[in-house]
């Protein structure tokens, strides 16, 4: 039969609550894909709460593993993940690893959510932004960038859905086959978050090409902040569309499903601290995302929302 699909996900670990791997491994596993899970972090929790404790990987660590992984054969993966990276050092590793990997694999699919800021401001180094820009993106297959990353790639601002889809294919240019900017704001729609997707990757089971394809969705905004929402989209992302290769729609239409229903079971769960601004240790415990409880409901999604072609 088919082989089974295998992840190499390079994301950080948090003893406590669910971002980076947390928030990967698990939703990966219950959709059926095999996880390897590399710690780019260890920290005791996400760096929102008061304070945090822990240690950084560095790229000579990663270079170790992979190694180790290369001698027994074992770096037979068909898909590379990757978010939060905190070093210039291990992002450069990155970059070697992906190029190991397509030596074993030429058909590895490259999922990158190349994490550096948001609202307007990076919170990773400059040097790390360029990096991601010269090195990363070429290598990467599907792009998952928020707004304000899409505009820190590609060196403009993205004020409409136009402007979202030139910045997409100034990315396809550059190699990712999907680009799909995960968030954005739309002018005269605060209550919403809007999603851009395109792809130029063959649309059609029998792998005929079905030329560039663009959507778009609207989303209610939630009036709560959440942490680690990008790291389990881009984990359901990539799962649901290796079960559906051909349809880019119904991939975005699932990850958004799965996640829409932790994100409506965690306001449940938390309650009035879903809205509070004080970032007590105790508020951000309470907002960590529901994902064990929504077991089912990743692995069979109510779809809330539906893409629109554009
Ligand atoms: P990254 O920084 O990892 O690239 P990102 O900043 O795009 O990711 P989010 O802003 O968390 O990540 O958005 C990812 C998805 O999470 C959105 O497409 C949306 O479905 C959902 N989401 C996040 N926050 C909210 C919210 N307040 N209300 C409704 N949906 C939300
Ligand atoms: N703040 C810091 C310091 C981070 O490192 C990150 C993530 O990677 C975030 C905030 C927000 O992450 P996300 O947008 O995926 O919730
Ligand atoms: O969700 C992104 C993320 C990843 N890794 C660590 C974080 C966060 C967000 O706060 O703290 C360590």
């Amino acid at each position: 039969g088919e082989p089974l699909p295998r992840v190499l996900s390079v994301q950080s670990h948090v003893v406590h609550g669910y971002v980076g791997n947390k928030c990967a491994v698990f939703p990966l596993q219950v959709l059926g894909l095999e996880v390897d899970p590399i710690y780019s972090v260890q920290f005791s929790n996400h760096t929102g709460y008061p304070l945090f404790k822990g240690a950084v990987f560095d790229g000579e660590q990663l270079r170790a593993l992979a190694a180790g992984l290369e001698a027994n054969k074992l770096l037979n993966h068909t898909h590379l993940l990757t978010g939060y990276i905190g070093s210039l050092s291990l992002l450069e590793a990155i970059a070697d690893l992906c190029a190991m990997m397509k030596k074993h694999s030429p058909h590895l699919t490259y999922v990158c959510d190349p994490v550096l800021g948001d609202e307007g401001r990076l919170y990773v180094a400059r040097e790390l932004a360029d990096a991601y820009a010269a090195h990363i993106v070429p290598l990467a297959s599907v792009l998952v960038p928020n707004q304000f990353e899409a505009e820190t790639l590609t060196g403009g601002s993205i004020g409409s859905l136009q402007e979202a889809l030139e910045a997409c294919d100034k990315l396809h240019a550059r190699g990712p086959h999907t680009v799909i900017i995960t968030s954005m704001g739309l002018p005269g729609d605060p209550d919403a978050i809007t999603l851009v997707a395109s792809t130029r990757q063959p649309q059609d089971a029998g792998g005929r090409l079905g030329g560039a394809q663009a959507m778009c969705m609207r989303i209610d905004r939630i009036k709560a902040y959440f942490t680690g929402t990008g790291d389990l989209f881009a984990a359901l992302l990539l799962a649901w569309m290796h079960h559906h290769p051909a349809d880019l729609a119904m991939a975005v239409e699932k990850a958004v499903g799965g996640l829409q229903a932790v994100l409506a079971e965690t306001v449940r769960h938390c309650g009035a601290a879903a809205l509070a601004a004080e970032r007590t240790a105790e508020v951000c415990a309470l907002r960590e995302l529901r994902l064990i409880q929504c077991q089912g409901q990743l692995q069979d999604p109510p779809i809330k929302y539906r893409c629109s072609p554009l």
